[in-house]
């Protein structure tokens, strides 16, 4: 039995990586969670019967093959917003779509954590709906792979990938605005050009630039940015911006800022004291374009990865506290309170535009039994 176990074990992931301090931070944590839900039962979601969201380097070959699959399907199947969006030409842009138009209230606001954790659970049920993913949602575990990101199971450009780095395209950093030296540009990685090698080497990005990360993205026809432009994926994987993902700023972010308030501005980063934060630090790990625009990011399909673990870092904050910490919003309704807008509260609506009808933020506090129960899932 214990050799079979061992075999088994052996054929689930490529690699094994030991559990890191934020990894054994969930495992002491499950118990309040447990605590918890036996205070406040949920209906049908339990610790039982929850769905597990993966990290990419655990799932097998044909795990992440199945993902990637997905996705390509949905990049196959018809827009829904091409109507308001001339440049989108899947469902896959649907997401994009959405994204920029909301890209202002969703980012520095009250919005940016439980909106984005409905869209994420949103764009994995398009998944498994509409191209048969029988899966959950991957997260990308920054700090396993931040010492040197180009060669990890995410961008080492296998079959079993998310897609390889860009060819090196020399360009001079990324500006991070409001930054002081010498964090105001982090220098450039070995890529910056097309992705050539893994499952979306011959993808083509639609819509945008916006605000793009690099000066020499073809500008799009629509000052909207929602005009159709089609280019290759690019990517600079940029072990400079993997910098601030270890391990060790993750457990820092979620065990040293009591309240949402700082929690959230930690985490999205305090440009004015050169600190970019996790979620800065994962989105310029991959770097390029889009995923080095604020708001085409969606379009790397790395970003699901990326967003994922930016839910599941909340879900880890919040299990400290969950009587208070499921209740806690903060910030204004606009970014960086810019124009200036009142407190958002749990009774404010957030929505997907035209994939998803507004629902009260308090339906998108809790992984296990928010959105009327829809929401049941931990990240294992
Ligand atoms: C790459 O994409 C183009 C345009 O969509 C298509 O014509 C071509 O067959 C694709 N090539 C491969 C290898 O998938
Ligand atoms: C994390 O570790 C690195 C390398 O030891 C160190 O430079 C950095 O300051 C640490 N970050 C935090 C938030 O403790
Ligand atoms: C808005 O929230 C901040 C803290 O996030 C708080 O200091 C302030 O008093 C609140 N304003 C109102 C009008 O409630
Ligand atoms: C629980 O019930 C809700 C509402 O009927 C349903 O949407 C959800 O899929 C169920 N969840 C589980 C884990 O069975
Ligand atoms: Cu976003």
């Amino acid at each position: 039995m214990r050799g079979l176990t061992l075999l088994f074990v052996g054929l689930a992931a490529a690699q094994s990586y030991p559990k890191d301090d934020v990894d054994k931070l969930v495992d002491a944590s499950l118990p309040m969670l447990k605590e918890y839900l036996e205070k406040h039962p949920q209906g049908n979601c339990t610790l039982e019967t929850a769905v597990r969201r993966k990290e990419w380097g655990d799932l097998t070959l044909q795990e992440r093959k199945d993902y990637t699959n997905a996705v390509l399907c949905l990049m196959s199947k018809p827009a829904l917003t091409s109507a308001q969006a001339p440049g989108a030409k899947s469902r896959f842009d649907d997401y994009i779509v959405v994204h920029i138009q909301q890209t202002p209230r969703n980012h520095g606001s009250t919005f940016f954590l439980p909106w984005h954790r409905y869209y994420v659970w949103h764009y994995e049920q398009a998944l498994r709906t509409e191209c048969g993913y029988k899966g959950y949602q991957p997260y990308w575990n920054w700090g396993r792979y931040a010492k040197d990101p180009v060669n990890s199971p995410l961008f080492d450009g296998s079959e079993g990938s998310m897609g390889g780095n860009g060819a090196k395209k020399a360009h001079a950093g990324i500006p991070i605005p409001m930054a002081p030296r010498p964090y105001n540009v982090i220098p450039p990685g070995d890529g910056g050009g097309c992705v050539t090698t893994g499952p979306f080497k011959n993808m083509t990005v639609n819509i945008g630039p916006i605000a793009p990360s690099l000066t020499d993205v073809q500008r799009n026809p629509r000052a909207d940015g929602l005009g159709y432009n089609p280019r290759c994926l690019r990517r600079d994987v940029n072990r400079n911006a993997a910098a601030v993902t270890t391990a060790n700023y993750t457990l820092d972010l979620i065990t040293s800022n009591k309240d949402i308030y700082w929690f959230q501005t930690v985490m999205e980063g305090q440009f004015p004291q050169g600190k970019w934060g996790v979620h800065t630090g994962g989105h310029y790990t991959v770097g390029g374009d889009p995923a080095g625009d604020f708001y085409v990011s969606p379009g790397d399909p790395v970003f699901w990865l990326h967003h994922a673990q930016i839910d599941r870092v909340w879900w880890i904050w919040q299990m400290q506290n969950l009587e208070k910490r499921l209740a806690e919003v903060s910030m204004t309704r606009t970014m960086n309170n810019f124009p200036p807008s009142a407190n958002g509260t749990l009774d404010d609506l957030s929505g997907l535009g035209v994939l998803a009808g507004d629902v009260k933020v308090r339906e998108l506090m809790s992984t296990m039994g928010g959105l009327g129960g829809k929401f049941c899932y931990i990240y294992e």
